[in-house]
């Protein structure tokens, strides 16, 4: 590459940078800080999750748009519906948890210019006090009381196969001793129909 083609590339790459870098448009709510906050480590209970946003989210009515759902960090498995609570530029659920585990927090937010952004945090859960829940998950309810369930929404997370890469390995193998068994019988059988036919 000649340097004139060079320097023609950085500037059109620099100009492209300093066109888009001040575009509203590409103002989106972005992630500021969380509770719990990211890998830490929560006692069981009804954990209030909050996730703090640059700026205020648009408001598409609760259940819609801007949704926390809570997550088997390991199986994927979703915990109540996805559901949050706007207050100036938080969203927040409470979520009902007993087992000790880790956890994934799944989050969409609805930009004021209708763009909806997605991301996720992990924290995990212990359980000293041997809290027990009937309902384990997100608690879905309104201020006004408008209830919203799992069943009537589109999962946000889908429960996984716990198939893990060292049972896929140990699978793997069995097949292949299967196999060698079965063809080495399998030549056995016709080494001795031979025999049988030439004898
Ligand atoms: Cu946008």
């Amino acid at each position: 590459m000649n340097k004139t083609v060079k320097i023609g590339l950085i500037s059109s790459v620099v100009a492209l940078f300093s066109l888009t870098a001040g575009s509203p448009a590409l103002a989106h709510d972005e992630l500021i800080s969380t509770s719990p906050s990211a890998d830490s480590t929560v006692q069981a209970g009804v954990i209030p999750i909050t996730l703090h946003f640059s700026e205020a989210p648009m408001d598409l009515g609760f259940g819609k748009g801007n949704l926390i759902a809570v997550a088997d960090a390991e199986t994927g498995e979703q915990f109540g519906a996805a559901c949050a609570h706007i207050s100036g530029s938080d969203l927040s659920v409470p979520v009902d948890l007993a087992k000790p585990g880790r956890y994934k927090v799944i989050y969409r937010v609805a930009s004021d210019d209708g763009h909806i952004a997605s991301g996720d945090i992990y924290f995990n859960v212990e359980n000293t006090t041997n809290y027990q829940t009937e309902n384990p998950g997100t608690v879905c309810v309104s201020d006004d009381g408008i209830v919203v369930r799992q069943i009537d929404q589109e999962p946000v997370s889908t429960k996984q196969s716990r198939i893990s890469a060292l049972e896929g390995l140990f699978i793997g193998i069995g097949f292949i001793i299967v196999g060698s068994i079965v063809s080495a019988v399998l030549i056995r059988r016709r080494q001795n129909s031979g025999t049988k036919q030439y004898d």
